[in-house]
């Protein structure tokens, strides 16, 4: 392996770490080395207690389980439950925003109001909930009920399959993967691969495409749309990123996690007079929040606020000695945060009943008392800013601007309020096609260099990038995510560009944003009769770790995008699967995976399908 980042600040924290003696996941990467081949290749089975079984990807050893289960079946039983796992997490996002705006609706959740009437009364007719003449807590309470069915329907398929060209659905509805209840299809995974139930990988995977595409088409829009509703729809702003958002003389709360709930409230509190006068009697000059990874993102997209930087970061804002409070919610946390605390005056703050942690201490949050519990937070962290151990403090200088809050409305509005002009220049070749490249860090591979290595590439090509979660950080922390980034593209996207005055790289949020982008493509396709896999796009994972990658992937797979993997996925000992995945899965979805752990390899595989779909569609390839 090469270098541990890409990310000047990340390396300079990295060497303070090594000084100081704390180990970072770097660190316990390498002592985790080699990583076992049979996990690494997807078929060790645990599932049943006559195990654990293991097949022998050389064949010499056994080549089933006690059970009779084959590599195949081993290695599509853990990829669904992978699926099922990251839906989960998803879903239950978007449940918990739901359930936040029903309790805003009914005027038991304190702090919050519906910022995105407009939205809400879009989303009502969607769901045929009548608006006329009610109001919009009437309105968001109805929504919100209908949401909540949608989680654990028992009839039908997902409302929101309905934003999916009509190719798309009929296609799903043939090969019966439409998801039914979002619940329905994570606890279906999860009976599927119960010891002697599902025993055909073809089926197993074809319930994980179903299972994602709950995720997708269910749980994450519902945490996108209502998340819109309640703390507004992005529109383009500007701010900081990187580790030198951290101050020296304020105090520095970084919010951390995914949902956008706890970290708007920290936001709001962060604001108010009596806590900026406490913060000033005990010497700091502010109190600056800052996130980390999606929650991050949803902060940035709606406020501007400044992003001290993306998953492998986590724990080196940390190292600065400067960060008087993490405040933590779900996903991606790392429980090592408690450790690395230890070495510094750091608060670890857990807020979820979902997500503890040792070590950290636990302030119950909830929508009842959201404000109050979200100011005694910020009050902690005042109280600990004397504590900061000034020899300690490192903050690092990088700090690069960014331009974000590229939600769907945004796009149209800079389009001018219809898609015709993004068409047009797609159909001129201006554009040659658009990418979406997304997902996590991971110490198996250099921070970041995937993402912008790639995301390079393909602007240079004329591919218009579009990004959410660590991805869009990364470029964030690289100014790709600014207009003066189009001096970087090829003349025809560089001009689009120039004349819209946006970057060539378009943030569109958080992980479970992946929704906006399937909304673009929908419309896309819509607009020119097809469905979404003759479109000239792609999706990529260059740097993905977590098991929600594992289910985007599969949605976006499973909704006709062709996806390259960065980092090698957990399936190579089941040959068939493999071959379903890369190969079989075009004739069937319309759309393959692909692994690509060299970030220019994966570029020239994104143009080369690029240019296949452009000569399909009749457009100049
Ligand atoms: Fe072994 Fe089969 Fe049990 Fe898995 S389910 S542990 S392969 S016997
Ligand atoms: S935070 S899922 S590391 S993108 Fe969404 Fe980043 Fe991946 Fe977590």
């Amino acid at each position: 392996m090469g270098e541990k980042s890409v990310d000047q600040a990340s390396l300079k924290m990295l060497k303070k770490a090594a000084r100081e003696g704390i180990s970072t996941a770097w660190d316990r990467f390498e002592r985790q080395q080699p990583q076992c081949g049979f996990g690494l290749s997807g078929i060790c089975c645990r599932n049943c207690n006559m195990g654990p079984c293991r097949i022998d990807p050389f064949g010499e050893g056994p080549n089933e389980g006690i059970c009779g289960a084959t590599a195949d079946i081993i290695a599509a039983r853990n990829l669904l439950r992978m699926i099922a796992a990251g839906a989960a997490a998803h879903s239950d996002h978007g449940r918990d925003v739901v359930t936040t705006l029903y309790e805003t609706a009914l005027g038991e959740a304190q702090g919050y109001q519906i910022k995105d009437e407009e939205k809400l009364r879009a989303l009502a007719a969607e769901f045929n909930i009548p608006a006329e003449g009610r109001s919009k807590e009437e309105i968001a309470c109805d929504l919100a009920r209908e949401a909540m069915e949608e989680f654990g329907m028992i009839k039908g398929t997902l409302q929101f399959l309905n934003r999916a060209p009509e190719k798309r659905r009929e296609l799903w509805k043939k090969l019966d993967i439409s998801p039914r209840g979002i619940d329905r299809e994570v606890v279906e995974s999860m009976h599927r691969t119960h010891m002697g139930v599902d025993n055909d990988y073809v089926s197993l995977t074809l319930h994980g495409v179903r299972t994602a595409l709950s995720d997708g088409w269910g749980g994450s829009m519902f945490a996108t749309e209502f998340s819109d509703i309640l703390f507004g729809t992005p529109q383009p702003v500007r701010g900081k990123s990187n580790l030198g958002v951290l101050k020296a003389d304020q105090i520095n709360i970084v919010v951390h996690g995914h949902e956008p709930t706890l970290s708007e409230m920290i936001v709001l509190a962060a604001r108010d007079e009596e806590l900026l006068e406490m913060a000033r009697q005990k010497g700091a000059v502010g109190i600056n929040v800052c996130g980390m990874c999606c929650t991050g993102n949803e902060l940035l997209m709606r406020h501007g606020v400044p992003v001290a930087g993306n998953f492998l970061q986590q724990e080196l804002a940390l190292i600065t000695g400067a960060v008087d409070a993490m405040v933590v919610d779900v996903q991606c946390v790392m429980p090592a945060l408690a450790q690395v605390a230890k070495c510094y005056h750091t608060k670890i703050i857990t807020t979820s009943p979902k997500g503890r942690m040792s070590g950290a201490e636990h302030v119950p949050f909830g929508e009842h008392t959201a404000l109050d519990t979200a100011r005694k937070i910020v009050m902690m962290a005042i109280e600990n800013y004397p504590h900061r151990n000034q020899k300690l403090v490192e903050i690092p200088d990088e700090c690069m601007e960014y331009m974000a809050g590229f939600s769907v409305e945004a796009i149209l509005k800079a389009l001018g309020g219809s898609l015709n002009p993004l068409l047009d220049a797609i159909k001129s070749g201006q554009i040659r096609g658009i990418a979406a490249i997304v997902g996590c860090n991971n110490p198996k591979t250099t921070q970041d260099e995937g993402h912008l290595v790639l995301t390079r590439e393909l602007i240079r090509n004329n591919v218009l990038v579009v990004q959410t979660g660590c991805a869009g950080i990364a470029c964030a922390k690289a100014g790709l995510l600014l207009p003066e980034a189009a001096a970087e593209a090829g003349e025809g996207l560089r001009a689009v560009c120039q004349a819209l005055g946006v970057p060539p790289v378009l943030h569109m949020g958080s992980c479970v944003d992946i929704s906006r982008i399937l909304v673009v493509a929908s419309a896309v396709a819509n607009a020119l009769g097809v469905d979404i896999s003759d479109l000239p796009v792609a999706g990529a994972a260059p740097e993905w770790m977590s098991e929600k990658a594992v289910s985007i992937g599969a949605y976006v797979v499973g909704s006709g995008v062709f996806t390259v993997l960065g980092t090698v996925p957990p399936i190579l000992g089941g040959k068939g699967l493999v071959d379903l995945l890369t190969e079989g899965a075009d004739g069937v979805l319309g759309a393959v995976f692909a692994v690509e752990p060299d970030p220019r390899k994966a570029a020239s595989l994104i143009l080369d399908h690029i240019s296949a779909k452009r000569k399909a569609l009749g457009l100049e390839p």
